[in-house]
């Protein structure tokens, strides 16, 4: 039995397996790598509280509020006051971070929140989504922020929102976004049990002002969405994950999103299919290798790993979720026999093999007798052959308090990615990577390198740039996307594990279609690519 169990994963693999690898590139995954638990010693001490409307929610943000090139993070509260901290750790060492408290950010009722530049001044700007009115918090420096609702036009409405993604459309001065709300509330501030629409928010002609919100009609209780050019066309079509708890008629959607024309669903007669989840959160990635992004969706037991079936022709979708091993429909440790439930989603590569790693946030809805109480997070492991292995616990990351939102991001610019995840009722839980070694000594895994982009115009930081990393002749790829997970994302160094190989090529598909040189990039390096230059710019952490 073991043996043809085997021998069964084998040649699945090898039907996932995106082509033989050549000379130089990457062959074998790395170990698990090793968490440490500080958010208590880094000074954090946060939860995501409150009743029904806070059941949803919980997001994380993770920018450079004051260019100091270290991720700060914003954390939703929920009922209480969501927090911004600023992070004091030294490149390398222990993570810190200090609680910066002020009214413009100090908000309630937030669910969560997204980083981008919206109005193209180079200081980053995040997008607060709330249970009643979102507001658009403009970056002045040094990690303030003050309300611009106003001064952009922007209708922050009223509703319960939980989902946000962002484009921009040709050369408008202005990002869209796009804002995805939950149940409808009642006069009273009550929850109905009524999906609300989901809002398109465009600028206003060439300005730098917003038009008033476009409605997505029908909502069916979004809980992520994901601006995403998922044929390569150079089009970025709105995918919405939602949550079946709620409708009957509903199922997951995309708006087909041409500039200057109304938003209109993909229909079954053009090759979308009906799939019904408890959608909570989007990850994407070209997992394949055909140049075509995967994506991924968080639900109640069964996750979702979709591909394309025939091609780009059409948005027609298969699952492959469980021949890759990231169905995780059950905790590996806790309440074994009942489904999960799962929140936030990320690729990123913890042990930089050059095989991209997934991690996945999961927590009781809060109290729901059907699903695992205890049920930890999971991080699934990339392997040569495309398949994913659980090794949460063998990193050290162990945990039965209810995650939601999340973010896999480099805090002390070491090249290991950490850990922050946003907990209901519970603090905060971070960790620091430190590879293969210990809190004293951390000790790398595998070569990296974490890049920037950079080109002229207000979209600065190439929201919808694709990222080409070549080691040998086995090529990774990354979209550049603001939206997906669940209620919270990063922007910031973009990072690529690159097994034991010293240098890689990296190339840039521009947002507007033009493709950049192959520019060779040291491994263990930081470095800005910036538009029409010839040579990476390297970036040396103070301290570092
Ligand atoms: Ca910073
Ligand atoms: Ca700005
Ligand atoms: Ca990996
Ligand atoms: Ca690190």
């Amino acid at each position: 039995m073991v043996v043809a169990a085997l021998a069964g994963v084998v040649a699945i693999g090898a039907a996932l397996l995106p082509g033989r690898f050549g000379s130089g590139a990457p062959n074998a995954a790395f170990d698990p790598p090793r968490f440490v638990d500080e958010a208590t010693a880094a000074g954090i001490e946060h939860s995501y509280d409150g009743e029904f409307t806070f059941f949803v929610g919980g997001g994380v943000a993770a920018f450079d509020c004051d260019d100091d090139a270290l991720a700060d993070l914003f954390l939703a509260g929920g009922a209480e006051r969501a927090a911004l901290y600023r992070n004091a750790s030294t490149v390398g060492g222990a993570l810190r971070f200090t609680q910066l408290p002020d009214p413009a950010t100090d908000l309630t009722e937030v669910t969560g929140a997204y980083p981008l530049d919206v109005d193209g001044d180079r200081i980053t700007d995040l997008v607060v989504l709330r249970v009643g009115e979102d507001v658009l918090l403009r970056g002045v420096g040094d990690c303030r922020f003050e309300r611009a609702n106003e001064r952009l036009g922007f209708d922050g409405g009223d509703a319960w929102s939980a989902a946000f993604s962002a484009t921009w459309e040709g050369n408008a001065a202005l990002p869209t976004l796009a804002i995805g709300n939950y149940l409808v509330l009642d006069p009273d501030g009550q929850a109905t049990f009524e999906c609300h629409d989901n809002q398109l928010v465009r600028p206003a002609g060439d300005g730098d002002r917003y038009a008033a919100p476009t409605p997505l009609s029908p909502g069916w209780c979004s809980l992520s969405m994901l601006f995403s050019d998922w044929d390569r066309s150079g089009r970025r079509d709105l995918r919405i994950s939602n949550d079946r708890h709620y409708y009957r008629h509903g199922e997951e959607q995309l708006w087909r999103i041409d500039a200057g024309e109304p938003p209109r669903l993909w229909t079954h007669e053009e090759g979308w299919q009906t799939l019904r989840v408890f959608g909570m959160g989007i990850a994407s990635h070209d997992l394949t290798g055909d140049g075509y992004p995967e994506v991924f969706l968080t639900s109640q037991a069964d996750n979702k790993l979709q591909t394309l079936t025939d091609g780009a022709d059409q948005p027609t979708y298969r699952d492959m979720a469980l021949e890759a091993g990231v169905t995780a429909q059950r905790p590996y440790a806790g309440d074994t026999t009942l489904p999960s439930t799962a929140w936030h989603a990320e690729f990123a590569d913890v042990n930089a093999d050059a095989f991209v790693d997934l991690f996945v946030a999961k927590g009781n809805v809060e109290a729901q007798a059907d699903y695992a109480a205890r049920d930890p997070s999971n991080l699934l492991l990339g392997q040569p052959d495309g398949t994913f292995v659980e090794s949460a616990e063998a990193a050290g990351l162990l945990s039965f308090a209810r995650a939601r939102g999340a973010a896999l991001v480099d805090l002390n610019l070491d090249g290991l990615l950490d850990l922050v995840v946003l907990n209901r009722r519970e603090n905060v839980g971070l960790w620091r990577n430190v590879g293969s070694g210990t809190a004293a000594q951390p000790q790398p895994m595998g070569n990296w390198i974490g890049l920037r982009l950079d080109q002229a115009g207000p979209n600065h930081d190439a929201i919808g740039a694709w990222v080409e990393v070549r080691v040998g002749d086995r090529v990774q790829r990354r979209e550049l996307t603001v939206g997906g997970g669940h209620a919270g994302g990063q922007l910031g160094w973009i990072h690529f594990g690159l097994g034991d190989s010293e240098r890689a090529d990296v190339s840039v598909i521009w947002p507007d279609g033009e493709v950049g040189p192959w520019l060779g990039v040291a491994a263990n390096s930081f470095a800005t690519i910036e538009r029409g230059a010839d040579a990476p710019d390297y970036f040396t952490p103070a301290g570092g």
